[in-house]
């Protein structure tokens, strides 16, 4: 189903229309409104009566996370504390958080992205949703709520952690949705088989995924362990919350950004400047239509490319996947490295679990990476005994680190320590993000 017929297949000249019309008032609207943005703009020497379109965008400087901090608490709101109805902040885990205010419009504009997202993702009215995003400051649980409830669906709203009573709340109340991180999928998937290995007792059809970066194999994973068609959501806080774009339940090859309301850029992460359709860098977005705190040219520092596909249902741009964010890139000797991309070699080991770490530090003064990485329970219980004393000895498990190390230096170009793990044995997702790199150098 979707969502917005008329929005979501638009023309593209339409389309490009609407967004030039929206930039046009957003600019006049933010230089009459946010004081940082008039300074910055005089600065430049950009006169706002000039600007006619969406491609006179390029003029603009970036905003970057630094700005927000900068103006903490509420200096980059555009209207009076009192017309904000509702104040979020992104998950940053060090220092202040990054604030973000939405009017009662913003919200509404909120929900039916999410709405129109749901629907992308399988959803339709009448439908439980199994909502284990995070209720609070972070932006899922209330994002995903509000869209559910606007589309007309049951709202069962869980929030994270409690994995037991999560698990029985999915057998009795037999939701068809569920959202949550990827990595929380995983281990609800992973307790609830323990308990009925043939998935009898839950009744869910769809999985919406999304708040970290995740891979095909882990997909694969969701999908034949729950049973459901998973699907990727986007977003983020400073820009709006989840929804800014979705994945299609039938097509799957990336999600459509929601570009009447979020004009999306990806810009090369050295010079700054715009990228053509299909090249990778970082993407950065313009709030088209927001009121209570809009930004011009927002740098998420997410790395990914965007894409028009000609074969979807829908005209709205696509974006890849999240490779990773820009500052979550790992330098090892000069090499550029991203998690995912030793997740997704994992996908090619059904011996291992999807659980794993990746430990950056220094030993003689190089920079050294290990791979901590669970066996799968099945042959963790028939080894039946702690796998990291007897790695070294057992030769099948020589041979299967061997395996692994030959494929990473073949494919990433490093050399990579593996160190093999018991089941069930390093951290795991309690339904807030995973992180997977443990950088010891810092
Ligand atoms: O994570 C919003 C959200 C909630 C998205 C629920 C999807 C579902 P923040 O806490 O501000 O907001 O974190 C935003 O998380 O810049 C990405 O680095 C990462 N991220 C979010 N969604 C994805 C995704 C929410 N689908 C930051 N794939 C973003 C990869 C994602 N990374």
């Amino acid at each position: 189903m979707i969502y917005s017929i008329a929005i979501e297949t638009m023309p593209h000249a339409k389309l490009r229309k609407l967004q030039s019309e929206r930039f046009v008032q957003l600019v006049q609207y933010m230089y009459r409104n946010q004081p940082f943005y008039k300074k910055q703009w005089d600065e430049h020497g950009i006169d706002i009566n000039k600007i006619k379109s969406i491609y006179d965008i390029v003029k603009f400087p970036f905003t970057c996370k630094d700005d927000l901090r900068n103006n903490y608490p509420f200096g980059l709101f555009a209207v009076p504390q009192q017309a904000i109805s509702r104040i979020h902040c992104s998950s940053g885990s060090t220092g202040k958080p990054t604030v973000v205010g939405y009017t009662k419009n913003d919200l509404d504009i909120f929900s039916e992205v999410v709405a129109r997202s749901l629907c992308c993702a399988g959803a339709t009215p009448g439908m439980k949703l199994h909502n284990a995003y995070g209720y609070g400051l972070f932006t899922g649980g209330l994002g995903l709520h509000y869209g559910a409830e606007l589309l007309g669906m049951s709202v069962i709203p869980v929030s994270g952690g409690m994995t037991e009573r999560q698990i029985m709340l999915l057998q009795d109340f037999k939701p068809e949705m569920i959202s949550c991180t990827p990595s929380y999928a995983l281990v609800l998937a992973d307790t609830i088989r323990k308990k009925d290995p043939e998935l009898k007792s839950i009744n869910l059809k769809y999985a919406v995924l999304g708040a970290e970066p995740w891979t095909e194999a882990i997909r694969k994973e969701v999908e034949e362990k729950l049973q459901v068609i998973a699907t990727n959501i986007y977003g983020l806080s400073e820009i709006n919350g989840p929804g800014i774009s979705q994945e299609d339940f039938e097509e799957k090859n990336g999600s459509h950004i929601w570009e009447d309301h979020f004009f999306p850029e990806v810009i090369d992460a050295i010079t700054k400047e715009p990228l053509p359709e299909g090249k990778e860098g970082i993407l950065v977005f313009t709030t088209l239509t927001k009121r209570g705190m809009p930004l011009m040219r927002y740098t998420t520092n997410d790395i990914c490319s965007i894409f028009y596909d000609k074969s979807s249902k829908r005209t709205h741009i696509k974006m890849s996947s999240i490779k990773g964010r820009h500052d979550d890139m790992l330098i090892i000797r000069g090499v550029n490295l991203f998690h995912t991309q030793v997740e997704a070699l994992l996908e090619h080991y059904p011996e291992f679990s999807s659980n794993y770490q990746l430990i950056v530090e220094k030993e003689n003064k190089l920079d050294k990476v290990t791979v901590a990485i669970e066996l799968n329970e099945t042959i963790y219980r028939e080894l039946g005994t702690a796998i990291e004393t007897i790695q070294h000895s057992n030769a099948y498990l020589q041979n299967l680190k061997g395996k692994l190390y030959e494929s990473i230096k073949n494919n990433i170009g490093l050399t990579m320590e593996i160190v093999l793990k018991d089941f069930d044995s390093l951290p795991k997702s309690e339904g807030g993000k995973l992180r997977r790199i443990v950088d010891k150098r810092k």
